[in-house]
């Protein structure tokens, strides 16, 4: 058989294989485009728990082994809280939902993985190329897969002076299109969080902070100084704002901003001073677009001496404890 036929044949026998899938979700689908792995897709065939994971972060957000042991405690902790992990990235050309402990392997080491958010995705699949998804690209493909929860550490913003360069994350316009429950630690203050705010209340995403007061998180700090409009006390109170987002069958995502723990937050001045230093010399470095990002990110680590890398991972263990918690909650709500 020549190529083209070996392709035909595998999306034949894919699309007959995932049929059984598909009845449940009516969704996600095993072909070339997509690969769900069967943990993942037989959780959510039961009805239980998945939780939504980002691989930008592995990719792009923190250096390798840091990526790779961070992406592995991550899973392990949903696992632990009852869920099945579902970490999105794209191998080869292909949207993997849930990896193999050897695909989470290759893509922590791999140096030319690309960031793909929504408008990289036909690009990286023509090429057949690997890539950690953003917040944007993984609710893309949570959604086909069926799986309501996303967990991440931070989502994408409004930049600073995003007022004239326009650079406002696509993770924003993303939220406002695709009905996905993003769970995070708040927005950096490397971003204009005041503008980030108004941006989604444009875009119509409901936000609320998770415990009991409205202080809408900055990452490695609690406070931001803004409110959320709103506030849930606990996953059951999530999972009610989720069942009600998802039968109005409005089209936008809900994001739940989780503080980050008291006793990891002590290093947050010092982190904002080297947030402060690092955004000045990516402008004299004249970084743009989607390596702003990347950029700061890494600055921020080295300035700090590390201790932004120890908070980072603190808050996704925590967000991934809550995510799982919220999706336990919501999957009783759906039997
Ligand atoms: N914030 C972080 N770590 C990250 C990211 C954001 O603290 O790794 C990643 C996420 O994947 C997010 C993306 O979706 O960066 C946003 O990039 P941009 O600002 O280029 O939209
Ligand atoms: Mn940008």
């Amino acid at each position: 058989l020549g190529a083209s036929e070996i392709r035909l044949l595998r999306r034949v026998s894919a699309q007959i294989l995932g049929r059984g899938i598909s009845k449940f979700h009516g969704l996600c689908r095993n072909d070339e485009l997509f690969r769900v792995h069967l943990s993942v897709s037989q959780a959510l065939a039961e009805n239980r728990p998945v939780v939504a994971l980002e691989s930008t972060i592995i990719t792009h957000g923190m250096p390798y082994p840091h990526n790779l042991s961070t992406a592995k405690e991550v899973e392990d902790i949903v696992r632990s809280e009852g869920a099945t992990p579902a970490t999105i990235g794209v191998i080869q050309g292909r949207i993997h939902v849930g990896l193999s402990a050897e695909e989470l392997d290759y893509l922590a080491r791999s140096k030319a993985s690309l960031k793909v958010s929504r408008r990289d995705l036909p690009y990286v699949i023509s090429k057949g190329l690997c890539g950690g998804t953003t917040v944007s690209g993984t609710m893309i493909a949570a959604h086909r897969a069926g799986i309501p929860v996303f967990v991440t550490g931070g989502t994408g913003g409004v930049h600073r002076g995003g007022e004239k360069s326009l650079d406002v994350s696509a993770d924003l316009t993303e939220l406002g299109r695709t009905p996905i429950a993003v769970v995070s630690a708040g927005v950096k203050s490397i971003l204009d969080i005041g503008r980030t705010l108004e941006y989604l209340e444009t875009q119509g995403v409901c936000v609320a902070t998770y415990g009991n007061s409205k202080n809408f998180p900055a990452f490695f700090t609690p406070q931001s100084g803004f409110l959320s409009p709103y506030n849930v006390c606990n996953a059951d109170e999530a999972a009610d704002l989720i069942v009600s987002a998802l039968s109005l069958g409005i089209q936008s995502g809900l994001l739940l901003a989780v503080p980050i723990p008291e006793e990891h937050a002590a290093a947050g001045q010092q982190i904002e001073d080297a947030i402060q230093a690092a955004l000045t010399e990516a402008s004299a470095k004249c970084i743009r677009g989607k390596d702003v990002t990347p950029f700061i990110l890494q600055k921020v680590n080295d300035l700090s001496r590390g201790k932004s890398l120890q908070a980072n991972k603190a808050l996704i263990h925590n967000n991934a404890r809550v995510g799982s918690q919220i999706a336990r909650a919501l999957s009783e709500r759906m039997l």
